[in-house]
């Protein structure tokens, strides 16, 4: 890849050069000027930069954002999409700060099968029940069929299982601890959107067995706090932490904990679950062990989940008019470094790729792209990697030379600031931290005034007729919970851990005790 660019780049500039001869150097520096502003032109309206806003059509903005940033290719298979490798190596630094994380709390990671044959998957009736239209089925091999069909893996819940039962014996068995990162595929039928929701994906999974409830209880509320920390630290996006209401807990868990994140479109999605499973899979597939004295036992089990959905959390969440932003964090690359060259000033080109050279090396300790493209104006690269969402811009050219500086441009807030050859890395280093500090805080405060604290079925309508989240005292029945999903769209997201205080009747009007604080909104 590298090597080629570099050819097609000396090419380019060998014709440049006999063209240069024939042509008067006036004439020609014009043509060049004209040239760069069409392409800029072009890059702003037409195929190259995105051509709604992103508070007018969201969805139309985001499907063109994804395509036009080189994040994803649609497949020939709906639902199923291509991640390309800037989207993946977004998912490779999620996975690097999480593998890190589980492995320091005792975690392993291991790898089950993809194919789950049909009676083991239905062992646990209740968890596959509602799902069944989901599962995908392999039926044959060539010409043959097989005697019994095989699922591809919704969730790796009965395989691990069956294997766990035959690993745990005895309290000396326990903990069991694991993680599996790859691909689930669950056909959906809701109309697909590229990260957000797809049919196949790829997440981690961690199923952990216990001897006792409260080491599994704790398990839970530290994943949780790690899901957390991958939205608020790594991605910047702030979350609703919570327990999710009998009705939409996963059938299977007792009970099931969950990031939720508002997105600008006014939607609501799930980040991450956390559930504790007591001893329902135990029961149904007999993961048992002999206690200290020998009695038998049932393990106590947690599984919880992570996927690439997150990352069209992300991109909803920071994308501007522009394209892309990223959380320096997790961005592939942190500075682009882009000459500013003339085509009239050969050596003066010359000198500025030197200097811009030796700054990405002096910048080794960060990722850095330097934009060296003899055919493209200035111009045209800007909107190239602000639509790729590169949190740093430096430019360097010859009257920044002049003054031994370079220009410094956030891609966040587009504010621009020389800063002199000696302090480059002092100063990246700060601006890159309060870019991810900017983009957090931007987010927390629209998240925070889009809750509305209400406390009559009037006021709920009218905050989810606004897109708005409901935070309202609500009396914990799933009567209630349903009409509400029936009358207004809204579900419950989740409910607070920490809860305010509470008191009066339910906000629905159904004269029942207000029994806990929860979040509704519209939703993915
Ligand atoms: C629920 C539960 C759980 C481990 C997680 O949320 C995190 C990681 N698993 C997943 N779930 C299903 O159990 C399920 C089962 C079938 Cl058969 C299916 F087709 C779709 C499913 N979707 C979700």
């Amino acid at each position: 890849m590298k090597a080629r660019k570099t050819k097609k780049k000396t090419m380019k500039r060998k014709k440049k050069k006999t063209i240069t001869k024939k042509t008067k150097k006036k004439e020609k520096t014009i043509i060049r000027v004209a040239e760069a502003k069409k392409i800029d032109k072009d890059n702003n309206k037409s195929e190259l930069g995105i051509t709604v806003e992103k508070n007018k059509d969201f969805s139309e903005w985001y499907t063109q954002l994804i395509q036009k940033a080189e994040l994803i290719e649609y497949s020939p298979v709906s639902g199923c999409m291509v991640i390309r490798p800037y989207a993946y190596s977004i998912w490779e630094a999620i996975q690097d700060f999480m593998d890190k994380e589980i492995k320091k709390m005792g975690i392993q990671n291991a790898y089950f099968p993809l194919f789950i044959p049909e009676n083991l998957l239905k062992k646990e009736q209740e968890h596959v029940e509602g799902f069944k239209p989901e599962v995908a089925w392999v039926t044959e091999h060539g010409t043959t069929k097989f005697e019994e069909k095989l699922a591809i893996r919704p969730t790796s819940e009965t395989i691990m299982y069956d294997s766990y039962k035959k690993w745990i014996r005895s309290y000396k068995d326990l903990p069991l601890r694991l993680n599996q990162w790859c691909n689930v595929v669950r056909w959906e039928f809701k109309h697909p959107v590229p990260f957000l929701r797809t049919r196949e994906f790829l997440w981690q999974e961690g199923h952990t067995a216990f001897a006792k409830r409260e080491e599994a209880e704790k398990e839970v509320l530290d994943i949780l706090n790690l899901y957390a920390r991958v939205f608020e630290e790594l991605y910047a996006v702030p979350v609703l932490k919570g327990r999710k209401t009998d009705a939409e807990k996963f059938a299977g868990a007792v009970y099931t904990d969950s990031v939720e994140i508002y997105m600008p479109n006014g939607k609501a999605i799930q980040g991450g679950t956390s559930h504790f499973l007591g001893q329902n899979f135990s029961k149904a597939f007999d993961i048992s062990f002999l206690d200290k004295k020998g009695k038998k036992q049932y393990v106590y089990q947690n599984s919880w989940g992570l996927s690439t959905r997150t990352i069209g959390i992300m991109i909803a969440v920071h994308g501007d008019n522009k394209g892309l932003v990223l959380p320096p964090r997790i961005a592939p690359i942190h500075i682009v470094i882009i000459p500013i060259l003339f085509s009239n000033k050969p050596t003066l080109n010359e000198k500025i790729l030197k200097v811009a050279a030796e700054i990405k090396k002096e910048l080794k300790n960060f990722k850095v792209e330097l934009d060296e493209r003899g055919d493209y104006s200035p111009g045209f690269k800007f909107n190239y990697w602000e639509l790729r969402g590169v949190p740093l811009r430096l430019e360097i050219g010859p009257r920044d030379l002049e003054k031994q500086q370079v220009v410094f441009v956030r891609r966040d807030t587009g504010v621009k600031e020389a800063v002199p050859l000696g302090q480059i890395i002092v100063r990246a280093i700060k601006i890159l931290g309060d870019i991810q500090d900017n983009l957090y805080n931007k987010a927390k405060k629209f998240l925070n005034e889009s809750i509305e604290k209400v406390k009559s079925m009037s006021e709920f309508r009218k905050a989810i007729k606004n897109g708005k989240i409901a935070f309202a005292p609500w009396c914990n029945c799933k009567e209630c919970e349903a009409d509400i999903k029936d009358k207004t769209g809204a579900k419950t997201l989740n409910i607070p851990l920490k809860q305010p205080p509470i008191k009066g009747k339910c906000f629905w009007g159904c004269s029942k005790k207000a029994d806990k604080w929860v979040y509704f909104a519209r939703s993915y």
